[in-house]
């Protein structure tokens, strides 16, 4: 791992401050009074505070104690019953909302479906039924490789019903990734679909996951969604369509009461070093969080039509495209496809068509939206929009601006909202009614969020100092764990300054309290918001026949915010095929791992260690000059040659 300096350059001097409108703050859920006052309840009274929280949700049993924290391992309502799906469904069911619209879903191709939450619950209790007559228990994990469809949304949900423990693999991801995650989680069951839509085409996605399974001894079972009629290969011994086993379920099944602290689903994301980390949820705690946040940071009400585009293979589309929206009995809206599917108009007339409110997007997308100019955006009618949200990535003030300007009508407030797969819901933001926003910045800490910047050493910085982003205490969404792996759990994320929560980025505060994030410390690009190991990326490569070794670090790129580039040796001379190679990535990892320039090199700047350094890398993919201490170089005359070289 790089050593960052303790004290992070502040490079960014915004001054621009935008306060909420009267019209919004007066019909805010959350005023800034209110905000201060439950902040400091949080704080100072964490249990009084998280229990009012939870008490508006189903429990089946209470809890007797509602924090345990044995550091660096906390438990969350002790005792407690409970169950996410029957929070998400029943309760809502049972008061009066059974012919709400729970999911209003588009797919590319313009189908359109409609589930209301009586109809929502019939589904998902269909599901469940099934995956208990295949034989998933309790506690089993399950992997879900699926497009965005209604039906990935009802298998999550169906897992999470019997208390069977979902991974959810993004479709985009290679035969490899796949494999690796099925193996690492033990799943005996795998929830796919013949294909999905993306950009017109057809992707066979049955295809990958039979390559997959052939690599993965320990899975048993394969249930296939019929999603666009192609052919595919059948196993008749293990492959099973959805139709037909769940089609035939009955619609009734009692939700299983769970532990609080019973798993509810690993996602798996990378890390600075190593394979990717199964970052482990449980119930009550992360059902507690996403449902607080979701109402708070989206100001929610009883006819808002909310849309959060991320896809559900991460975790924003974990926690706030399913999770977090239908706790609160919200109507969400799933789009399947690409936002220029088929043109870049895509998403606003989606918007003026189904008269979304919210809109919950990444940046990566918004500097998309922006490059293709403000005319597209323009023929449609988006006035039913009333708030949007930014997350992923830190988003430029330029872009910040041009989403609430052109996209928001300079009416509906901004809300750039910090957190992380290991954080489960978002932990730094401004709200909407009570806070004014600063582009580039994404605020205020959440209810029971205590955020501080620090050096590497552990002494805390003041304010405008930029140092590391740590959190001081435990919080009802924190991972509890790595699966498999609670030693890296305890090292990456509690280890690195002791006694705090470690999340890699860099940050710093200003004398409001606002928290800027300057990006992350460790080797993990972030490519179109998706975190991407650099050490994946390098172990993709250097698999490849024709390369010895390689070191992968991340250029600022205008739209995807940081893309991938490549240092490769090749092997006894050979020649290189960049095409090749960068078709290699795809299928290994896939293809938002795509080396944008790959930089044939002799030799890589190593130290006497042998440690490449990766920051003169950096300097040299982005066409830097070379700054900083070149000494403990073995020898500094490679940084001049590869500088030299032109990237293929
Ligand atoms: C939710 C999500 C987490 C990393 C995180 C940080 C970056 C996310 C951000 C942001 C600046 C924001 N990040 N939101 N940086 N401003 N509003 O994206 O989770 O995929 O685990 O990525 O993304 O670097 O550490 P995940």
């Amino acid at each position: 791992m790089t050593q960052p300096s303790d004290h992070i350059d502040n490079m960014l001097h915004e001054t621009r401050v935008i306060a909420p409108s009267a019209e919004f703050t007066a019909q805010a859920r959350v005023t800034r009074e209110e905000y201060d006052r439950r902040y400091r309840q949080s704080l100072e009274q964490p249990d009084e505070f998280w229990s009012e929280v939870a008490e508006e949700l189903h429990w089946f049993a209470p809890w007797t104690q509602v924090l345990d924290w044995q550091p660096p391992h906390a438990q969350w309502f002790v005792g407690g019953q409970t169950n996410m799906a029957y929070n998400a469904l029943d309760r809502h069911v049972a008061r009066g909302l059974g012919d709400k619209r729970a999911v209003v879903w588009e797919g590319e191709d313009g189908e359109v479906r409609t589930f209301t939450y009586a109809e929502l619950l019939g589904e998902v209790s269909r599901a469940a039924n099934a995956l208990t007559e295949l034989g998933v228990q309790a506690g089993d994990r399950v992997t879900l490789y699926l497009p965005l469809i209604p039906e990935a949304v009802i298998a999550m949900l169906a897992c999470a019903r019997i208390g069977a423990v979902h991974s959810v693999v993004f479709g985009g991801f290679s035969v490899s990734a796949l494999a690796d995650r099925i193996n690492d989680a033990q799943s005996k069951l795998l929830i796919t679909a013949d294909a999905g839509y993306r950009r017109g085409k057809a992707v066979n996605l049955k295809e990958n996951a039979d390559q997959a399974a052939a690599l993965a001894p320990g899975l048993e079972k394969m249930l296939v969604v019929r999603r666009a009629a192609t052919p595919v290969a059948w196993q008749e011994d293990r492959d099973v369509w959805w139709n037909d086993v769940v089609g035939s379920q009955s619609d009734r099944h009692g939700a299983a009461p769970l532990d609080s602290e019973h798993p509810l689903f690993v996602l798996y994301t990378s890390g600075s070093t190593g394979k990717p980390k199964g970052v482990q949820h449980t119930t009550g705690g992360y059902m507690v969080g996403t449902y607080l946040t979701t109402q708070a940071v989206f100001d929610l009400k009883d006819d808002d039509l909310y849309w959060c585009t991320a896809d559900i293979g991460w975790i924003t589309g974990h926690s706030y495209s399913v999770y977090g929206p239908l706790l609160n009995g919200a109507s969400i809206l799933l789009y399947e496809g690409a936002p220029n599917q088929p043109d870049w108009g895509r998403f606003w007339q989606i918007i003026e068509k189904h008269r979304v409110t919210i809109l919950y997007t990444a940046p990566t997308a918004i500097r998309s939206f922006m490059g293709h100019g403000d005319e597209i955006p323009a023929r449609s009618d988006l006035s039913s929009l009333r708030l949007l949200g930014s997350v992923g990535e830190p988003i430029n003030p330029e872009a910040w601006m041009w989403y609430r300007r052109v996209i928001g009508g300079d009416r509906c407030p901004v809300v750039d909202t910090w957190w992380q797969t290991e954080t489960g819901a978002i932990m730094l933001t401004t709200l909407p009614g009570a806070h004014p926003s600063k582009p580039g910045s994404a605020g205020l800490p959440m209810y029971g969020v205590e955020p501080a910047i620090m050096t590497r050493s552990g002494e805390e910085l003041g304010p405008d100092e930029g140092g590391l982003l740590v959190i001081k205490r435990p919080w009802p969404s924190m991972l509890r764990t790595v699966y498999g792996d609670d030693e890296r759990y305890r090292k990456t994320y509690w280890g690195e300054i002791p006694g705090v929560y470690f999340a890699g980025d860099g940050a710093r505060r200003d004398s409001d309290g606002y928290y800027t994030i300057m990006g992350r410390v460790d080797d993990v690009l972030n490519v179109s918001g998706h975190r991407l190991g650099t050490m994946e990326i390098e172990s993709a490569l250097v698999a490849h026949p024709s390369v010895s070794e390689a070191a992968v670090v991340g250029r600022p790129d205008p739209i995807k915010g940081e893309c991938v580039v490549a240092f490769v040796l090749t092997q006894d001379g050979q020649q290189i095929d960049p095409a090749e190679l960068r078709g290699h990535v795809t299928r290994e990892i896939g293809a938002l791992a795509r080396p944008d320039a790959i930089i044939v090199a002799d030799a890589l700047p190593k130290t006497r260690s042998g440690k490449i350094m990766r920051r003169f890398l950096r300097q040299i993919a982005a066409g830097q000059p070379i700054q900083g201490d070149t000494s403990t170089l073995e020898d500094p005359g490679v940084l001049d040659k590869l500088a030299a070289t032109p990237a293929v």
